[in-house]
């Protein structure tokens, strides 16, 4: 069968997740580096967003999705639990990474340092302050939830684990998430355990592009 091809910027927190989601299953795939919302993206992509996948006749946006999909097709270690009280707590920790912990970590509060849109490129002090009183609450979260399991959702390392990974890499570059990184050990116990995996160490991204 074709290979596998993913589309988009390797410094995405979610093309590394799929990225990852191939290593751990032993999947060779191509990395099409494309832009957001860019043709070539636009053409796999329903919204635009990265990443997307081709394979074969197969073309599907969502990470959840695409990184589903690898599971279930190629042989290797699961990576979504079939066992379905492990799976539903894997399915749990997954869409509040994709919908929660991400949406505040990054795209309210990182967001304001990466690309802050300001005209002399200072950090966009405003979103960012508006975000800071969240912080506590995602970081006691995982805090609480990784002091109980060695991984999320369990003791067993998953999809959830490899979703969070990417977006806790840039914690350390928020002067605020650096500090709250610090203070919750288990959290980064958890990270250099990650962080450790062969899967972690092929994917790491190039530095970031001056804009
Ligand atoms: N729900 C999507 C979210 C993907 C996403 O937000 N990707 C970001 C890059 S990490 C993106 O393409 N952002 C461009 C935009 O929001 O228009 C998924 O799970 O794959």
């Amino acid at each position: 069968m074709s290979t596998i091809t993913i589309i988009g910027a390797p410094h995405s927190n979610f093309v590394r997740v799929v990225r990852m989601a191939c290593h751990e299953k032993g999947v060779g795939y191509e990395l099409e580096i494309a832009r957001p919302h860019s043709p070539s993206v636009t053409a796999a992509s329903l919204t635009g967003k990265i990443p997307a996948m081709r394979h074969g006749a197969v073309v599907l946006c969502e990470t959840r999705a695409i990184c589903g999909y690898i599971d279930a097709m190629f042989p290797g270690p699961k990576l979504i639990p079939t066992e379905p009280v492990a799976a539903a707590y894997c399915e749990q920790w997954m869409s509040l990474v994709t919908t929660h912990i991400d949406s505040i970590l990054l795209r309210q509060y990182l967001i304001g340092y990466f690309f802050p849109g300001t005209p002399d490129g200072s950090p966009d002090r405003v979103k960012i302050d508006a975000a800071l009183p969240k912080l506590p609450g995602v970081f006691a979260m995982l805090e609480n939830e990784l002091m109980a399991h060695h991984y999320l959702g369990g003791d067993t390392f998953t999809l959830a684990d490899i979703m969070l990974f990417p977006l806790v890499t840039f914690l350390p570059r928020g002067p605020e998430s650096a500090e709250l990184l610090k203070a919750s050990p288990h959290l980064q116990a958890w990270f250099d355990r990650i962080n450790a995996r062969p899967s972690a160490v092929a994917t790491v991204p190039p530095p970031m592009p001056k804009r």
